[in-house]
């Protein structure tokens, strides 16, 4: 509703000029007038799960005051936004996190508690939003957590699925997948907004035509599909600014509805309406891999074209706006290929709809867009037919066409022709002619980011060696440069191990080291101190109970909580090595049962927890959750050995179960082969809570081991330099198997853990044993590629380290509390002040607190 009318805007202002009170009293009552008003409950009948969405409501009244005028704040004060493009975002429960981060801990526990009711209660009943596969997705949520908490103006972009990552079921040792449809009962965390839509087309065709003297393109046809904006605002800690992570769901065009009703082709109308819906129902459930299916290109372009839309509105709402200026406002973040065609579509949208000639369009796309790789694995740089393409997205591909074309030119004119030319190119030739969304990055980007130090460097050496090539020759070293990752001490010390909060907040004397971890270095002061090994110990004691609880609960398992915690969590994968550790749990098992009772009886007791998800159709992936499965039933039933060892899969893996499992944790394993993980970022989490690493020298191992010290880590394996050279090896056939893993191996095929009670399962054990000790057999190698055997006997030799450390409680607590305080590096708050400084070169703007605000803390 526009203009002045008889003073409604000042009547308006005074009625809405007040924040919602958050005293206990005024949250009551707010949760009250929630439960009546907003989900039809009386006082006298209501569930948990109501009393959960009505508090949920009383955080998103306050969520909403702080999201409206942060924007209002940014708009003012016309600041360079950043905007993050991700087609994942593993966010995980939203309650806890909004009432620490919004402050009201202490006044939402007096309100509940005075009602009878506990806040981890109602906690529990939230869904675990799960719209990412891993590690990609889940640093996506903690980035934007520390992009509120730093004032950063940046808001994230996203898909709005309406099925996340499937739910892990375990049937007879198996993974079963049931759909996780986490809005079946309505998030009062989102606010849906059907008044921000934007028409993404695809299919059609480019017609050519000539306006002004010019030759212009116009792509027509084809389906439009609406997307509609759901957004969820993200509250940052210590701080009153709310940013947003805009997501967009697909709804059926009314343009084409109309068209469809009105010559009665209703069936055809439902059809397409169904159709246009699909586009963000599912997530993918892949992991560092991709699958080449039209509807993911689908998905792919169209929360790209939706957010880019978005992003240029709030450019050219600006008064007087200028397009010289869109890279002194706008900075776009690419997290991995999923949202690359943003180049071709920018490009789009400035040529074609805001007619501004090529090369300026080209100029500002590339100082706008940054890419980050998130992988090495060759089979996740996402490739896209031509045909597909040309079908899809007609446009597109010419655009693609034109900058590829320009590209090769620069290349001969400096190079000549020769194979660094076809190297280099966007378009890939052969059978299948494709298009590399990761050159297509390269070209349109400004900057270019590993997400470790070492990962950088293998991007640089042998992921896109000739591009580096190319930046160094033209000057521009700097081109591609390392963001080590993080995670957010909020969430995942805060929220996770409220114990070891307090006892930091205790030694420290306030709630600083929250935003500024570097604080937490006094702590080194007291690492000997028996005072605080005690509260150390106790609160390690506390989280093993609540991991007890936790899997009796949702497992039936019972675990002795004086046994060392040892634990894996992460997709499962080939190149992290779950079968490695399985291997070495039976390796464990077999030396056990070798030993007299007495013996036995000095051997360190351990816990062994592996969970993750994989992949629905990775076959291999698949048959280690049987294997581990299977050996756990073994070992747990054997009498003789329970009592020291025990061993479990544990099902559904997701945030919230990693927010209870990784605070119990002594050890976790990190434990991939040398230059495949790119980063990992829970060894990061499980250290920040006092656990310490079994790992190789891979991924941000490196720098935790370097921040922590040398003694703080179980370090084993072989170094990246060395993997080619046992790699040919092995497949010569010089590759010796350890004795003991031979054994393992012996027990595996001889039927221990499947047999002929099982002759599938034992055929698919045996066949990965045989593949293990594969030479080269004719063709490709299938062998050893993940170098289990080499790393074997001294991952081994690791654990050996672990259970004797393990055995002099004040060292291990020493080396816990030392480790856990030399974190800072990997907070999220250290890598987005990185990308916001050397990257998007964004300030930080943070919102003045008027004096209603202020009293009302
Ligand atoms: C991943 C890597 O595999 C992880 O090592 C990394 O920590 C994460 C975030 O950068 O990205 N890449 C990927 O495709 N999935 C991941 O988890």
């Amino acid at each position: 509703v526009e203009g002045q009318d008889g003073g409604r805007m000042e009547k308006l202002q005074q009625l809405m000029a007040h924040y919602e009170p958050n005293d206990p009293e005024s949250i009551q009552k707010s949760f009250a007038r929630h439960l009546e008003y907003s989900l039809a409950c009386t006082r006298f009948s209501f569930t948990m799960q109501d009393a959960y969405r009505a508090a949920g409501l009383v955080l998103r009244d306050r969520l909403l005051e702080s999201l409206n005028d942060t924007n209002t704040w940014y708009r003012e004060q016309d600041v360079k936004r950043g905007y993050y493009l991700s087609a994942e975002y593993l966010i995980g429960r939203h309650m806890q996190n909004a009432i620490a981060n919004l402050d009201l801990e202490q006044p939402f526990k007096e309100a509940f508690e005075d009602l009878g009711m506990k806040l981890e209660d109602l906690f529990g009943e939230e869904a675990d939003p799960a719209l990412g596969n891993g590690g990609l997705g889940r640093l996506a949520a903690c980035f934007l957590d520390s992009m509120a908490t730093l004032s950063l103006p940046c808001w994230g972009y996203g898909i709005r699925y309406s099925y996340g990552m499937f739910k892990q079921g375990i049937k007879d040792g198996r993974q079963i997948e049931e759909p996780d449809f986490w809005i079946g009962d309505g998030c009062p965390f989102e606010i849906p907004r059907p008044d921000v839509t934007y028409p993404v087309r695809f299919y059609g065709k480019v017609e050519e035509a000539h306006e002004n003297g010019q030759k212009v393109s116009r792509w027509v046809g084809g389906e439009i599909v609406q997307a509609m904006a759901y957004d969820n605002p993200i509250p940052g800690f210590d701080t009153y600014n709310t940013n947003n992570l805009r997501l967009w769901r697909a709804c059926p065009s009314e343009e084409f509805d109309l068209d469809a009703f009105s010559s009665a082709q209703f069936q055809d109308a439902i059809t397409q309406r169904r159709k246009a819906e699909d586009l963000s129902a599912v997530l993918y459930p892949n992991d560092a891999t991709y699958a080449g299916k039209e509807l993911r290109l689908r998905q792919q372009y169209f929360f790209v074209s939706a957010s880019l839309q978005d992003l240029l509105r709030e450019f050219i709402k600006r008064p007087n706006f200028k397009w010289e200026e869109l890279p002194q406002k706008v900075a776009v973040q690419m997290n991995d290929t999923h949202p690359t065609i943003a180049v071709a579509e920018m490009m789009r949208l400035l040529v074609d709809v805001q007619k501004l000639d090529w090369d300026r369009a080209w100029e500002l796309t590339r100082q706008c867009l940054n890419y980050t790789n998130h992988t090495v694995m060759p089979e996740a740089l996402e490739k896209w037919p031509v045909e597909m393409m040309e079908r899809m997205l007609p446009r597109h591909l010419q655009i693609i066409y034109h900058i590829n074309g320009i590209w090769i030119q620069k290349l001969l004119q400096r190079w000549g022709d020769g194979p660094i030319i076809a190297a280099l190119s966007i378009v890939e030739e052969g059978d299948v002619k494709k298009i590399r969304m990761g050159h297509l990055a390269i070209i349109g980007s400004n900057k270019i980011n590993g997400v470790a130090a070492i990962h950088t460097e293998i991007i640089k050496k042998e992921t896109f060696p000739e591009f580096y090539k190319w930046c160094c020759d033209n000057g521009e070293h700097n081109k591609i440069v390392n963001m080590t990752n993080g995670v957010t001490p909020r969430r995942w010390v805060h929220c996770a191990n409220p114990a070891l909060s307090e006892i930091f907040t205790e030694y420290l004397g306030s709630q600083e080291w929250l935003t500024d971890m570097t604080k937490l270095k006094v702590m080194l002061d007291y690492k000997e101190d028996p005072k605080l090994h005690d509260k150390w110990m106790a609160m390690k004691k506390g989280c093993k109970a609540k991991l007890a609880d936790w899997l009796k609960s949702t497992m039936d398992l019972e675990i002795d909580q004086d046994a060392l915690i040892d634990i894996q969590i992460k997709r499962i994968h080939e190149y992290k090595r779950q079968l490695m550790n399985i291997l070495f749990v039976i390796h464990r098992y077999l030396e056990l049962k070798k030993k007299s009772p007495g013996e036995r009886a000095a051997v360190q007791k351990r816990v062994v927890l592996i969970g993750g998800k994989a992949a629905s159709a990775y076959v291999n992936a698949k048959i280690i959750i049987k294997l581990i499965n299977n050996v756990a039933k073994v070992i747990n039933n054997d009498p003789d050995t329970k009592q020291y060892l025990k061993c479990a899969f544990v099902p559904n893996y997701c945030v919230s179960a990693a927010q209870v499992m990784i605070p119990a944790s002594d050890i976790s394993e990190h434990i991939s082969t040398a230059g495949t993980e790119a980063s990992g970022t829970s060894n990061m989490k499980f250290v920040m809570n006092g656990g310490l690493i079994v790992g190789t020298m891979d991924g941000a191992n490196i720098e935790i081991r370097e921040e922590c010290g040398p003694e703080t880590m179980f370090i084993f394996g072989c170094q990246e330099n060395e993997v080619a050279g046992i790699s040919a090896r092995a497949q010569e056939g010089h590759y010796p198997i350890d004795s003991r893993l031979q054994a393992v191996f012996d027990e595996i095929r001889n039927g221990k853990f499947a047999g002929q009670a099982e002759p599938e399962a034992q055929a698919e054990f045996e066949s990965i044993v045989s593949r293990l000790c594969n030479a080269r057999a004719a063709g490709t190698w299938d062998g050893d590629k993940y170098l289990v055997i080499y790393d074997f006997p001294s991952f081994i030799d690791a654990q050996a380290r672990v259970d004797q450390t393990y055995k002099n409680k004040s060292q291990w607590c020493k080396l816990s509390i030392q480790a856990a305080a030399s974190m800072a590096q990997f907070s999220t708050d250290r890598t987005m002040r990185e990308y916001a400084k050397v990257i998007w070169g964004i300030e930080p703007a943070r919102r003045p607190v008027d004096e209603e605000m202020q009293a009302r803390k």
